[in-house]
């Protein structure tokens, strides 16, 4: 007699819900489990599907992705390439290495698309409102609702996998005078096209990625000049004329910012890039993960399993701060695939020795003190589940490009990214694109594939 199927739902079909979909369906021919995936949105891409909205959705839903126009990946792609799919796989050749969002958009979806039914699971427009788990019978009830149709349903699963993703609910702080600023706030994750800031003094709060990227931006695309105010520690990075960086704003009096070091500037528009807040509202307590956004969330065993209840049959997916992004989806999709299979060697046999080692990774992260000891953690962290598992071993030698990487942003943070960097699986160096970034205002595929292959044809002409 066939054994039953194990029932796991997986809440998400973002990069690493898709991930897990994908490693599923590689195991054991996707045999062992039945998966349904619940998505809140029309189709699969998580962040990287852009839309025009803003707050809430067409079925007054907050919307999920603060995805905006113009992005360009702020990392090289050789640090997210997948070892079994690259780039040049992908395109045909090879391309720059810092592209646009649907570059990389494409990219993804090229992968997924390779597994012919990766997609049959998903009930798209399907937002998930309640998990709780049942001691009774070892099982977790999940109630969802299907946004397109206004209808509700109860199902009953033996493993949860969470997968919607850190970057999804704006922390919002406030500032003495800020409700009676004469001009407009906004938070970054509502930020969709940098034209519409255009001859604008910009204030942008927060001294983190999404304040470095929209400052930049906003002066590519005509902002007329571009404050960024600390708390802890400024960027410091060799800002170019027309961005500055000045300590944290104390007060807003009209149209006014007043700093900390006494100095006051007229400006137009405020952009909080103060971050995101973890949330899960749909778990029942007990289940829900609470942290501010860390290198390794406490209470998850490999980063994965959640120690707080469930039996160990509740994972949390992609809640780690990123440097690696796709491939550390990847193999931690892999683990829990293959951990949910009874797959993973030398699993340890109590909940207290899964807390043990939880915590060390915790102390571990507490003693890292800048971007380089960051991504050297994340580099074990990606180590331990790659020997657990047997994925590519390669994928960690993106280590030396982010070191490299970070030296690049030091020396000249307008061009880091016209950069080329080579790829770990085939050993080719990316050709230049033929623009600076600064200077690139087209972000379509056709413009970026063409300039590769430009690129191509006259290299073998030469
Ligand atoms: P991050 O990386 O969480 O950074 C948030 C920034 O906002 C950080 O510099 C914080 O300063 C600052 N912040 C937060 N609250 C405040 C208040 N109240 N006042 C002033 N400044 C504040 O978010 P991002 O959106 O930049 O990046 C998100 C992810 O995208 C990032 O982690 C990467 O993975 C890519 P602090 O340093 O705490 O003083």
């Amino acid at each position: 007699m066939a054994a039953t199927k194990k029932k796991v739902c997986l809440i998400g079909a973002g990069p690493c819900g898709m991930s897990a979909l994908w490693n599923f369906a590689d195991i054991d021919g996707g045999n062992k489990v039945d998966v349904t995936c619940y998505e809140k949105q029309s189709t699969w891409g998580g962040l990287w599907n852009y839309s025009w909205r803003t707050g809430t959705d067409e079925y007054g839903e907050p919307c999920h992705a603060g995805m905006y126009k113009h992005l360009w990946s702020n990392g090289p792609k050789e640090c997210l390439e997948f070892p079994d799919y690259t780039f040049e796989k992908h395109f045909g050749k090879a391309i720059p290495s810092f592209p646009p969002r649907p570059v990389l958009q494409d990219y993804l979806e090229g992968r997924w698309k390779l597994k012919e039914g990766l997609s049959k699971c998903i009930k798209f427009n399907t937002v998930v409102r309640h998990v709780q788990y049942n001691e009774t019978d070892d099982t977790f009830t999940v109630e969802s609702t299907n946004l397109a149709a206004n209808t509700s349903s109860t199902e009953k699963f033996d493993y949860v996998i969470v997968a919607v993703g850190i970057f999804n609910t704006p922390h919002v702080p406030g500032f003495p005078g800020i409700e009676t600023f004469e001009g407009r706030i906004l938070h970054a994750h509502n930020f969709r096209d940098a034209i519409e800031f255009k001859g604008q003094r910009l204030l942008i709060i927060g001294a983190s990625y999404s304040a470095e990227d929209l400052a930049l931006q906003c002066l590519k695309y005509g902002a007329s000049s571009v404050i960024c105010t600390w708390r802890t520690k400024p960027m410091g990075f060799k800002w170019p004329e027309g961005i500055e960086e000045r300590p944290l704003v104390q007060k807003f009096t009209g149209k006014t910012a007043h700093f900390k070091d006494g100095t006051t500037e007229e400006i137009d528009v405020v952009i909080l890039c103060t971050g995101y807040l973890y949330s899960f509202p749909f778990m029942e307590d007990g289940l829900r993960l609470k942290s501010s956004l860390s290198l390794f969330p406490a209470n998850l065993y490999k980063g994965s399993v959640w120690l707080g209840g469930g039996n160990n049959k509740l994972f949390y997916m992609g809640t780690q701060d990123q440097y690696y992004t796709f491939t550390m989806f990847d193999v931690q999709a892999l683990w829990i695939c293959k951990y949910i299979l009874g797959k993973i060697p030398n699993k340890p046999h109590s909940l207290k020795e899964m807390k043990e080692s939880a915590e060390k990774w915790v102390k571990e992260r507490s003693k890292l003190k800048n971007c380089h000891d960051d991504i050297d953690f994340q580099t074990e962290f990606i180590k331990d589940l790659s020997e657990d598992t047997g994925y590519s071993p390669d994928a960690i030698k993106a280590r030396e490009l982010f070191h490299t990487w970070e030296h690049s942003k030091d020396e000249d943070i307008v061009t880091y990214r016209d950069r080329c960097f080579s790829s770990i699986f085939t050993g080719t160096e990316s050709p230049k694109h033929t623009v600076t970034w600064l200077q690139a205002f087209d972000d379509s595929i056709s413009a970026f594939a063409k300039v590769a292959e430009e690129k191509s044809h006259s290299k073998k002409g030469s």
